[in-house]
């Protein structure tokens, strides 16, 4: 039997599979009812096919995938659904009309050409289905397929991941886009290469990201959280243990992280490669060896073990102490440990110059060893979930580790801001076990690990002591309170849906 991420993706004829049953099921019936209607009266055809993604939460491994690290993300029911069809012969054959169910985003039209640019000076909504057109195209030359000329598509999109939360409402419209392409077209590739292509093509959007999203929401699992591992990516899943509830809240802090990725999201990034290049010739490697070979921290835990026989540990995290200085670096600090000058070293990266540009100052060690001791919490949460522990001494420690993810993200990291700090206070005040905030942080989401008994009341108290308050300052809808703050069940990955 072929390997899970081997398979292609599922197609369905019902909604069943995907929505299981009760509201969840009642409630995707109307949006899909709604999205074809729509659909008709936008384009004067029905779609010819469906695809959709959902949005995901992760639990632990934050900041680490472009670094090569394994993460523990769970798919949430929020998704996308895209209603896409091909343009016939007779018809205009030559653009891609992009319109969405909500009056938010306007019609957004670009043409058909696998081999545009995608305008970063001009963010549009839009952007993100060319991402996966661009992929589309650029993983069938990568396969030598004959699909022919490129076509026109008329595309209709309804997503309910909230945007700006770092629930991964990007993730979700770059997959189900591109899935629906390629269904449209004709084409089913495996799980694995749609993963892998959707991440490569996100980055047309201008952050460097890694692809933690795109793999969970092409291969999650109903019932499962999954470990995701990367080069090549995998999928294992992850049996949460009985008796805990992730609850997902809102800091109602939105963090705009195409905008703001010069100083933040990017700049990690960068910060992390020079870190790496850093550590690899103090262990040893010569200045040019290290420019060319270390892209990132996991390619220098090879050369720790070099490390281990002069200090006696291959611990990378004892190797950043060593070797790292505290202090934070500028431009000449670490031009004279290259020996070559920054901008040459990321000559051929607009968006890391762009970084550059902005940055007063790097601080390595602190990027470091939060990307280094974060790797190992990941392990630690997994070895934990398989471990002979009783189901609430199990919960315990997990929280303790989704704990100490948070304080390595918001002090060494510093990817928190002050509402999320507040809103994490208030979960652990109320009685949960651990809480982080999650995805890219700046802004966005938390989520608290919480007594399935207590969730409830729970959820009751955080209104009371974070949202109330906002309520009153019309900062949010006092009946929208659901979008905000919710309990989440690992749920289902990417499917095509052809009734
Ligand atoms: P968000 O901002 O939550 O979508 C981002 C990255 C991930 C990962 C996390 C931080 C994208 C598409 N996703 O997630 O790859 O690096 O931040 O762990 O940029
Ligand atoms: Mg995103």
């Amino acid at each position: 039997m072929a390997k899970y991420e081997e398979l292609p993706i599922p197609i369905f004829s019902t909604l069943e599979p995907v929505y299981g049953e009760g509201s969840q099921l009642e409630e995707a019936k109307l949006r899909f009812d709604h999205l074809g209607a729509k659909f008709l009266q936008v384009f004067g055809y029905p779609p010819d096919v469906f695809a959709r993604s959902p949005g995901r939460v992760n639990l632990i491994g934050e900041h680490i995938d472009y670094e090569g690290y394994s993460v523990l993300p769970m798919a949430i029911r929020q998704d996308t659904i895209v209603a896409i069809r091909k343009q016939r012969v007779g018809e205009d054959q030559k653009s891609l009309r992009i319109a969405n169910v909500s009056d938010k985003y306007p019609m957004c039209t670009y043409s058909a050409d696998p081999d545009q640019e995608v305008d970063l000076k001009n963010h549009k909504w839009g952007h993100y289905f060319i991402c996966g057109y661009k992929g589309f195209y650029e993983c069938v030359k990568l396969k030598g397929l004959d699909i022919g000329e490129p076509v026109g598509l008329d595309v209709l999109v309804d997503g309910i991941v909230p945007t700006g939360s770092g629930l991964s409402s990007s993730a979700a419209f770059v997959c189900s886009s591109t899935i629906a392409i390629m269904a449209a077209l004709g084409s089913n590739f495996s799980k694995k290469e749609l993963a892998q292509l959707t991440c490569e093509c996100e980055r047309h959007i201008g952050t460097q990201s890694g692809g933690m999203d795109q793999a969970i929401s092409v291969m999650a699992k109903s019932g499962f959280a999954e470990l995701i591992d990367f080069n090549p990516i995998r999928a294992t899943d992850v049996q949460l243990p009985a008796g805990g509830t992730f609850v997902i809240a809102h800091s109602l802090a939105e963090s705009q992280k195409a905008v703001t990725a010069a100083t933040n999201y990017n700049n990690r990034v960068v910060e992390c490669r020079l870190a790496a290049i850093i550590l690899g010739i103090k262990l040893g490697m010569k200045p040019q060896e290290a420019i060319t070979k270390v892209q990132t921290l996991s390619d220098v835990e090879v050369v720790c073990v070099s490390f281990a026989n002069s200090h006696g540990s291959s611990d990378p995290v004892v190797a950043v102490k060593e070797l790292l200085k505290e202090e934070p670096y500028n431009a000449e600090d670490i031009e004279k440990i290259t020996e070559e000058k920054l901008s040459t070293v990321f000559g051929h990266s607009p968006t890391s110059l762009d970084v550059l540009k902005a940055a007063k100052h790097f601080k390595l060690y602190q990027r470091a060893s939060h990307v280094y001791s974060e790797a190992k919490r990941v392990h630690a949460f997994k070895d934990t979930v398989s471990s002979n522990l009783s189901d609430e001494d199990k919960l315990k420690k997990l929280g303790d580790l989704m704990n100490a993810s948070h304080y390595s993200c918001s002090v060494l990291y510093e990817c928190s801001c002050p509402e999320l700090e507040e809103l994490v206070k208030i979960c652990r005040e109320n009685g949960a076990l651990g809480a982080r905030l999650t995805g890219a942080g700046w802004g966005g989401c938390a989520v608290a690990l919480v007594k399935e008994n207590i969730v409830p009341q729970f959820i009751i108290n955080l209104k009371e002591s974070f949202y109330q308050s906002r309520i009153d300052k019309g900062l949010i809808g006092k009946n929208d309170l659901g979008l905000y703050l919710f309990a989440s069940k690992p749920s289902s990955g990417a499917a095509i849906l052809k009734f």
